[in-house]
């Protein structure tokens, strides 16, 4: 999508400090990190959010998660845990409308989210 800043971070075209990359996903260090380990992962297509997840994309959706996983041994957090947060939509807080899975870590969380 043209205007879409995740979109132009997925292609290159904004840089930004990309963790891991592949064919389909993009995971890069949140711009206003609210935990010592804050980042996101975005599928390189477009799907606004949570709300138009279907059977057509949602390998994407599954992939992001092993993403999720393999990040997380990686960066020794898996053990003590960590936190995915999806916001969707005005009142769920998303505030970029292209689907985006934040991983937040190295801190404990409480419950439930304000
Ligand atoms: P949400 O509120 O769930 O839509 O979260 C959007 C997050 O995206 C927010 O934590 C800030 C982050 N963000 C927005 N624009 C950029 C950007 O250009 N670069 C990076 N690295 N993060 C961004």
């Amino acid at each position: 999508m043209e205007d879409c800043i995740f979109c132009k971070i997925g292609k290159g075209q904004i840089s930004s400090d990309i963790i891991y990359e592949d064919d389909k996903v993009v995971a890069f260090n949140d711009v206003n990190p609210q935990a010592p380990i804050h980042f996101l992962v975005i599928p390189k297509e477009h799907i606004e959010s949570a709300n138009n997840i279907n059977n057509n994309n949602c390998h994407l959706i599954s992939h992001i998660y092993i993403v999720i996983a393999r990040l997380a041994k990686e960066l020794e957090i898996a053990e003590d845990g960590y936190r995915i947060v999806n916001n969707c939509g005005e009142f769920g807080g998303q505030t970029v409308p292209h689907i985006h899975f934040h991983v937040l870590a190295d801190r404990k969380f409480s419950w439930p989210p304000g």
